[in-house]
């Protein structure tokens, strides 16, 4: 059930809270999927309360098929290496943003600590809130993939799942959890909130995997 559904009756897009939609110019018009429209505000996509929360209070779970569950608290985090990704964000409700700057720990660094078990094979991400949402192991193993703290150069602000989220460009922006709390290697698939409510279990934008058959 998109909550946008683009362009209105007269040709033009809507604007407000999510920003006036236009369409790309042509130099970047490869770089957006079909069917969506550019926005060059942030809108915020959130399906029940914002939670509030101090870095110092934040814990990230790793467990379910590694060798050894670990929890990291912001201190452990900080002492991984920091990385930066300038990315396009694509929401399944028709609204990209390009080149959104930011920056946090990689995925793959993260990964570093942790020793996954063989039969991992898929992925579900916890937030803080209760969200949450699944990945199959390769497309969260992604070199661009970030747990970001840090948003065009300010402290990720809480609205858009600050402290900590997870940044999942090549997939719809549902993947890209916010106030991330913990991140669970399943034997096989498990369906998350969106996906549960009729999103696609993958979410490429490029191929529109917007809803499930
Ligand atoms: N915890 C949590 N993460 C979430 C969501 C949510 O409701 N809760 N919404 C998702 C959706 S549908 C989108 S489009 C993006 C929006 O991120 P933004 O609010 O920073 O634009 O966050 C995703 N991550
Ligand atoms: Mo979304």
């Amino acid at each position: 059930m998109p909550l946008l559904t683009g362009g209105q009756a007269g040709g033009g897009y809507p604007s407000g809270m999510f920003g006036h939609f236009f369409k790309p110019k042509t130099h970047d018009a490869h770089r957006v999927p079909p069917g969506q429209v550019l926005t060059e505000k942030f809108p915020v996509l959130t399906y029940g309360p914002t939670p509030t929360l101090r870095p110092e209070e934040v814990r990230l779970e790793v467990k379910g098929q590694v060798e050894e569950a670990q929890t990291f608290s912001w201190t452990d985090l900080m002492a991984l290496p920091q990385s930066g990704l300038t990315a396009d964000f694509h929401c399944v409700t028709r609204w990209s943003k390009l080149d959104v700057d930011w920056r946090g720990i990689r995925v793959l660094d993260l990964m570093q600590q942790i020793r996954l078990k063989p039969q991992a094979k898929a992925v579900l991400v916890h937030c803080y809130g209760g969200y949450t949402t699944n990945l199959g192991l390769d497309d969260f193993l992604r070199q661009e993939n970030l747990l970001a703290h840090t948003l065009f150069g300010q402290p990720l602000p809480r609205e858009h799942g600050g402290p900590l989220r997870l940044v999942v460009p090549h997939l719809y922006a549902w993947k890209s959890a916010k106030w991330v709390q913990g991140i669970e290697f399943l034997d096989r698939e498990e369906l998350g909130f969106w996906e549960v409510n009729g999103y696609h279990r993958r979410g490429d934008p490029w191929k529109e995997e917007r809803f499930s058959d």
